[in-house]
């Protein structure tokens, strides 16, 4: 009887150990994934180290901005890149940048994807003496001065631009201000600048004509299932939409299908105007063949520019508080061969 109960005992004690080598194990790879996620800084390096949080890739316009900065962040130039890309969580921006201070990196870049909610992670990025530079959008305004400097586009302009494009059309096509004209807004994620600004400069012009009537606006996340979902959504609810602007390119391509799909017809020769943003290539060739009726250009080249502001932070000169990228209107009129060939993204 006792040598059985031993035996017991023993089996026990097995499982036990083995019990606890697994979870050993386990957990020791957990933190060994983690280390390896973990970008790493060499000590020794005398290049110039900059993180940089992207927010997504959501986009087209989003790749091409990524594959600007990536191109000039590069060991040629003097750089370590640590880049990162959050997947539209602001969570994992906040967990980047942090990293970045722990790696105690020269420069901290950002895209933050909405405006409000960085104020801690930025303050503790100053007390660590890392400039933090925002590209593309940006956070709220009172927590600005906890940034050196800005590179973007003005999408409060861009949705003016959009407004005035639309009172144009509007007088070539002779509709008095006495008509109807019926409009419905697919707006980018919620809370971020771009599309905060851009309903903000649209609706600017929009005040000022009592015959235009905003349907809806409604969020499509700036990617092109959403634009089609919402649209579909739109088309079901408004028979007599005449206007659909559409804050970024990827929503556009949705949008567009979403019509079609409901035998409706779109562009400079169909029954619904569009109006988009970005102008990636295959937006533009939409605009040459009258698809798109108007693309505000929206331009993500911003890298050159972030290296030029980093530049003049190491020679330790003045930066100006927003540097502006610049920024086109396309229309049929326009897009010729070469500006086609011309856009790589
Ligand atoms: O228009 C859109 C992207 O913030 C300006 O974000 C940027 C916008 C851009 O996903 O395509």
């Amino acid at each position: 009887m006792r040598t059985n109960w031993k035996h017991n005992e023993l089996i026990v004690i097995f499982i036990l150990t083995v019990t606890i080598f697994l979870a050993v194990f386990v957990w020791g790879l957990g933190l060994f994934t983690d280390i390896e996620e973990e970008p790493y800084v060499s000590e020794e390096t005398d290049r110039i180290v900059v993180g940089v949080s992207q927010l997504g890739s959501e986009s087209g316009w989003r790749t091409a901005n990524t594959e600007s900065v990536q191109s000039v962040f590069t060991t040629e130039n003097g750089y370590f890149l640590l880049f990162s890309n959050a997947r539209q969580k602001q969570e994992n921006q906040i967990k980047a940048i942090r990293s970045f201070i722990s790696q105690r990196v020269d420069y901290i870049v950002f895209a933050p994807v909405v405006e409000n909610g960085w104020r801690t992670v930025l303050q503790e990025a100053k007390e660590a003496g890392i400039p933090v530079i925002m590209m593309d959008r940006k956070v709220e305004a009172a927590d600005q001065d906890l940034c050196v400097s800005w590179v973007g586009t003005d999408s409060r302009q861009e949705g003016v631009k959009a407004g005035r494009w639309l009172e144009g059309h509007l007088r070539k096509e002779g509709v008095t201000e006495e008509e109807d004209v019926n409009i419905v807004v697919l707006t980018g994620t919620e809370g971020a600048s771009s599309a905060i600004g851009r309903s903000m400069g649209f609706a600017e012009v929009a005040h000022k004509h009592a015959n235009w009537k905003i349907l809806e606006e409604k969020c499509a996340d700036f990617t092109s299932a959403k634009g089609k979902e919402v649209m579909a959504g739109f088309l079901r609810k408004y028979s007599d939409i005449d206007v659909v602007v559409s804050q970024n390119d990827d929503m556009t391509f949705g949008a567009i299908e979403a019509i079609r799909e409901a035998g409706r017809t779109v562009g400079v020769y169909g029954e619904i105007s569009i109006i988009s943003f970005d102008a990636v290539h295959d937006a533009l060739e939409m605009v040459a063949d009258g698809t798109i009726n108007v693309d505000i250009e929206c331009n993500p080249n911003q890298g050159e520019y972030l290296s030029q502001v980093i530049s003049m932070l190491e020679k330790g000169q003045e930066v100006e508080k927003d540097y502006y990228v610049e920024e086109d209107i396309f229309t049929i009129d326009n897009v010729t061969e070469e500006v086609l060939q011309e856009r790589n993204y």
